[in-house]
């Protein structure tokens, strides 16, 4: 078998539980202000989605993941790290983390790194790659939750894989996009799929 299989793991809405942390802390800080559901979101942005509901808060929002501990805290998603960690360990295959950090960087990146250590072990902060552009990077594969991934690059190399959440298991499957609707869904074939 050929040349070594780099795939891209995606961390909030694959990793980590962004939605839920979110919609958990904004509850506790603004308990007499309307929410949306897991149920009830559409689109990736959180932010547009309460700034449709009330102008105000769009900011409000915000305010949550821009706070400390708001990333660190972020629960792991059923199976995610045990998925990563065997990926890691399978023959002629390297996984990195691919992440893209908020513009506010008081918090966010050390407590990306911090997650990981927390949950995957020091030695995958050697993974990790923080990026607003993911195009740039080079893979076989990006597992991520966001349903449009953009950049300066027009083909980025990787095949996106779309990971199912609360915001984009409503869209209509692209003609040729793949998903993977958990991390109990078959990833090993998706990973398989790729290999020479
Ligand atoms: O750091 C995360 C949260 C942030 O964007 C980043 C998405 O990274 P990837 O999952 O693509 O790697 N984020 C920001 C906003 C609004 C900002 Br204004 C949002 O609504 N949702 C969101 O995830």
């Amino acid at each position: 078998s050929g040349k070594r299989l780099r795939v891209l793991v995606d961390m909030d809405g694959v990793l980590a539980d962004f939605e839920g942390g979110f919609l958990k802390k904004y509850r506790a800080r603004y308990p007499e202000e309307p929410y949306i559901t897991l149920e009830d979101r559409r689109g990736f942005w959180v932010s547009a989605q309460y700034g449709q509901l009330r102008r105000d808060l769009c900011a409000k929002a915000i305010s949550i993941w821009e706070s400390k501990d708001f990333f660190i805290d972020l629960e792991p998603l059923p199976g995610g790290v045990e998925a990563v960690k065997e990926m890691a360990k399978m023959d002629d295959t390297d996984v990195f983390i691919c992440t893209s950090p908020i513009k506010n960087y008081r918090h966010c990146p050390h407590e990306k790194y911090a997650w990981v250590e927390k949950h995957l072990g020091c030695d995958f902060l050697e993974q990790v790659i923080l990026t607003r552009d993911k195009t740039l990077v080079t893979g076989d594969l990006l597992i991520d939750d966001k349903p449009d991934i953009l950049g300066v690059e027009p083909k980025p190399t990787w095949e996106h894989i779309l990971f199912t959440a609360c915001h984009n298991k409503h869209l209509p499957i692209g003609s040729s996009q793949r998903r993977l609707l958990s991390w109990s869904d078959d990833w090993r074939a998706i990973l398989d799929s790729k290999r020479q």
